[in-house]
């Protein structure tokens, strides 16, 4: 999820999401709720039965009717992404949309355990039998095991939200969020995770993105870097240069046989944060590292239809994996550009190490600080593994890398000379908000997860442990 975060409204004017269990920060119109300041962590509704969930489908306005997809079914995998390519988050100048393939969102929405009622379409009814109208809306769910502080809880992970542009502004998005609330209900689960670019209450944390130029000349060229007065792109082509093989000894691509390895790291280093994702079994790495390598020989650093790109440190004499670290390809649509037509993104996706070791047994709440030492070597690490990652990026023919400011990426971004987003577009004329996302979670109070912050410059991490596609 990519935009701006911008709060334009009072508590007492999101007229859904106050009649929500979310957090709500208290206000004179709203006090009934749980306030943000309360300490004590959990449920915000009382306990309920999957027996008491209403079991029909929220009603459509008429000429309406709700579907299921399924990311097993290319057709219907094929619908979803056009959708999504025609109405899905641009920035605040329409010149870039996100682009998620079709390869992307069967990865996406078919993780182990994938749910086939959290897939929810709407489409426009038609009188014809036997015929599908178009598919105008979307809103999916995954499940999750997710880890707040002390608390480990099944989660929906809610992601994709999108009507079509003709139908913005009527109120379709909170039936499409009631209908997969109840249907995720129904699979007697009452807690969820999601990101937005938008403000709505409340966000536990924020992040913000940074971008690392790959290809100064085309990002010059569409408008998504600006090139000073007293600069060349020859100059930014020689500072942003990178060797063309990975450096680190032992750094190689992922196999099957690392996921065994890979799921003991992700399991130790996840524990650091307040909030993380708890990578349950061999079944979920593989599918989140290795299920979306594409297919074929690597031609020119990428198989036909490469969606993820996972690598590990081997120790050359232990043979241990003791470093693990990944990105996704999303492409965002150039839609104002005579001929650059795709933006070449890769996304830091996640990492784990042993270099500092692991939070003990008890520790895992994420309220552990690291010592100097310990978040310099730390530090070391997690610049040599992503400039390799950046390296391999580039060999792959990305023409940018993102990473937001979550985990312990504040530790790199600096030195790997990635730079702040400022609403997509970095152009001196335009003024953006920064380039945020909210994280949220339903139905559950927490105090406020401490988040990066501006501290890119001065290394001060986050504690959220959570990357959303
Ligand atoms: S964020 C990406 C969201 N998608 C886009 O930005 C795509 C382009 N935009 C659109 O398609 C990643 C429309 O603008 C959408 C809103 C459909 C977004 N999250 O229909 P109305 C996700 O997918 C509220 C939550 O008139 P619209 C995460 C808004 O504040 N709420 O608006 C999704 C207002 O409520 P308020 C959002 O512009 C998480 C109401 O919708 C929102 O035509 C979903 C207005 O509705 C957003 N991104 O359509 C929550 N955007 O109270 C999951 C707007 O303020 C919750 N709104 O009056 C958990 C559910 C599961 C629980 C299980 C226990």
């Amino acid at each position: 999820a990519l935009g701006n975060t911008s709060n334009t409204k009072d508590l007492g004017e999101h007229r859904f999401w106050k009649t929500q269990p979310v957090i709500q920060i208290a206000s004179s119109t709203n006090n009934n709720t749980a306030a943000i300041e309360e300490p004590e962590e959990g449920p915000i509704d009382p306990p309920r039965q999957t027996s008491d969930v209403r079991p029909d489908p929220i009603p459509l306005p008429n000429g309406y009717e709700w579907c299921t997809l399924s990311p097993t079914s290319p057709t219907q995998l094929s619908e979803i992404q056009h959708l999504l390519e025609e109405n899905y988050v641009e920035d605040p100048d329409a010149s870039f949309r996100l682009g998620y393939t079709a390869e992307f969102l069967r990865w996406a929405l078919g993780p182990p355990g994938w749910v086939g009622e959290w897939c929810v379409g709407v489409r426009v009814k038609v009188k014809e039998a036997g015929k599908e109208g178009k598919l105008v809306a979307f809103i999916s769910g995954i499940p999750m095991d997710v880890k707040v502080r002390n608390s480990a809880f099944k989660a929906a992970e809610i992601n994709f939200l999108c009507a079509h542009k003709k139908l913005r502004n009527k109120r379709l998005a909170p039936v499409l969020i009631k209908e997969i609330t109840r249907r995720v209900n129904l699979k007697g689960i009452w807690q969820a995770v999601y990101t937005a670019g938008v403000v709505i209450p409340t966000p536990i944390s924020t992040c913000r993105y940074y971008h690392r130029n790959l290809n100064p000349a085309k990002l010059v060229d569409i408008g998504f870097t600006p090139l000073a007065r007293t600069e060349t792109i020859s100059r930014l082509v020689r500072k942003y240069a990178l060797p063309t093989t990975p450096q680190l000894p032992g750094f190689r691509e992922m196999q099957e046989t690392d996921v065994r390895g890979v799921c003991g790291l992700l399991r130790g280093f996840m524990k650091r944060y307040e909030m993380s994702q708890v990578f349950g079994g061999e079944e979920e790495v593989g599918h989140w590292y290795l299920s979306a390598r594409g297919l074929g020989e690597v031609v020119r650093g990428r198989r036909e239809g490469q969606v993820v790109w996972s690598y590990v440190v081997e120790d050359p004499q232990t043979h241990q994996i003791t470093d693990f670290i990944s990105f996704y390809s999303l492409p965002s649509l150039i839609m104002k550009h005579p001929t650059h037509k795709s933006l070449e993104t890769a996304y830091a996706f996640y990492y784990a190490t042993d270099v500092i070791g692991f939070p003990g047994e008890g520790e895992g709440n994420g309220s552990g600080r690291d010592t100097q030492e310990e978040k310099e070597r730390l530090g070391a690490r997690l610049n040599a593994l992503m400039r390799d990652c950046l390296i391999v990026a580039k060999a792959a023919g990305f023409d940018v890398f993102n990473a937001l400011s979550l985990m312990d990426n504040n530790l790199f971004l600096h030195e790997q000379m990635f730079g702040p987003g400022d609403g997509y577009l970095v152009r001196p004329r335009h003024i953006h908000a920064e380039e945020s996302i909210a994280y949220y979670l339903y139905n559950w109070k927490c105090a406020p997860i401490e988040g990066a912050g501006s501290g890119w410059k001065t290394k001060d991490t986050s504690k959220i442990g959570v990357v959303m596609l």
